[in-house]
């Protein structure tokens, strides 16, 4: 059994912990000769150059936590974390003093700045970072291309702003990171900018596992900057469409808010309502009559609204907060079911990953 995951950070890390966990109650050491792995593919649109070292939050969310080294409280980094490099950088004035390099976190960034400049590939890189703990599945970088995020937003520090005289006001593009930590995605964004996208591919494995996989799962992440930048890379929307796994995504989104994060942000710029059922529909049903959606592939990832073509999901998974939406679901095209969506602790993301191979692959 394959299974694959597209997955971004805290969301995704306990998503996938959940599947690992499931995984190993129902395929224990290959029982009945049936073995299981899991590829999770990582959104990389997060990442970025910071005080001389590149970052990589969510690929490294997810190695901390299926290592179980991370800040379980903070939901980012390292447990035990001390930030005496962090205050040394403020003195210098490098990198940003709103965004904390903690030390343990510096050292996985200073040694994968170390294979970068050595020359390896990021995917090379993500693989000798995964080998120092036996994290039970494989994280793959959705691809080796820098497809930084960026955000374009009104300028904050513009005089008169908004009023500015003289008509549109002047706007500035801000890493995302910044406008998710400094801002807090206050700055209504404009637009989301993937950098590269025209000639960045999948990184090496990512096609394969989509195409081999039995199983392929959405995590609850957030589904613009996240999910939507790994669905931009040319070749792996085309991966997902032609894949004869069935996929099978869970809500990010519970009794019309988001589980974590700011994720309604995100939604709100590229005109999608903050409700599970119009994140399913801007992902669109694999094997829907096309009534009310088809394929319109842009930076966002988004494949709703014209006739004909397909969307990426068979099956969707809400809270039971929002069974309500399921038959509307269902009239669309997507196997759809309602189940406790909170992933609280371990147990609880289990469940939730049973539900999806359950939805995924129903029993005889
Ligand atoms: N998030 C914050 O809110 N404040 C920070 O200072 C911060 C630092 C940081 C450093 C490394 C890293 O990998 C992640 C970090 N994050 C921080 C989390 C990150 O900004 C975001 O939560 C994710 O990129 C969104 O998924």
């Amino acid at each position: 059994m394959r299974i694959t995951v597209l997955a971004g950070g805290v969301g995704g890390a306990r998503f996938v912990r959940g599947v690992r966990e499931e995984v190993r109650r129902r395929f224990p050491d290959g029982a009945g000769g049936s073995e299981a792995s899991v590829d999770v593919v990582v959104n990389t649109g997060d990442d970025l150059w910071l005080a001389g070292v590149r970052l990589w939050p969510d690929f490294d969310s997810l190695l901390y936590a299926l290592a179980g080294v991370n800040d379980t409280e903070r939901g980012w980094g390292r447990a035990g974390e001390t930030e005496r490099v962090a205050a040394e950088l403020r003195e210098w004035g490098v990198g940003w003093p709103w965004f904390t390099l903690g030390d343990l976190d510096l050292g996985t960034h200073l040694a994968r700045t170390a294979w970068l400049r050595e020359g390896l590939a990021p995917a090379q890189v993500a693989e000798r970072l995964q080998a120092r703990w036996p994290l039970g599945v494989r994280l793959l970088p959705a691809t080796d291309a820098e497809v930084d995020t960026h955000v374009l937003v009104d300028d904050p520090d513009a005089p008169g702003g908004a009023d500015a005289p003289g008509g549109g006001a002047p706007t500035r593009e801000l890493h995302f990171q910044e406008w998710w930590t400094r801002y807090r995605a206050t700055l209504p964004a404009r637009e989301f900018r993937q950098r590269n996208l025209g000639t960045a591919r999948p990184a090496p494995g990512v096609v394969e596992a989509i195409a081999d996989a039995d199983v392929v799962l959405v995590a609850p992440s957030n589904p613009v900057v996240s999910i939507g930048t790994i669905l931009a890379i040319p070749g792996i929307r085309e991966a997902l469409a032609a894949t004869d796994a069935p996929v099978v995504g869970v809500s990010p989104i519970i009794g019309g808010a988001v589980v974590r994060g700011m994720a309604d942000a995100c939604l709100s710029a590229i005109g999608v309502q903050t409700d599970a059922a119009a994140v399913a529909r801007h992902y669109g049903a694999r094997h829907s009559e096309a009534r009310h959606y088809g394929a319109r592939s842009d930076a966002t990832g988004a494949a709703d609204t014209t006739d004909g073509a397909r969307g990426l999901l068979d099956g969707w998974l809400v809270a039971e907060e929002d069974a309500a939406e399921v038959d509307g679901l269902r009239a669309d095209g997507f196997a759809a079911r309602a189940v406790p969506l909170w992933m609280r602790d371990l147990e609880t993301s289990a469940a939730l990953a049973g539900a999806a191979l359950d939805l995924a692959l129903p029993g005889p």
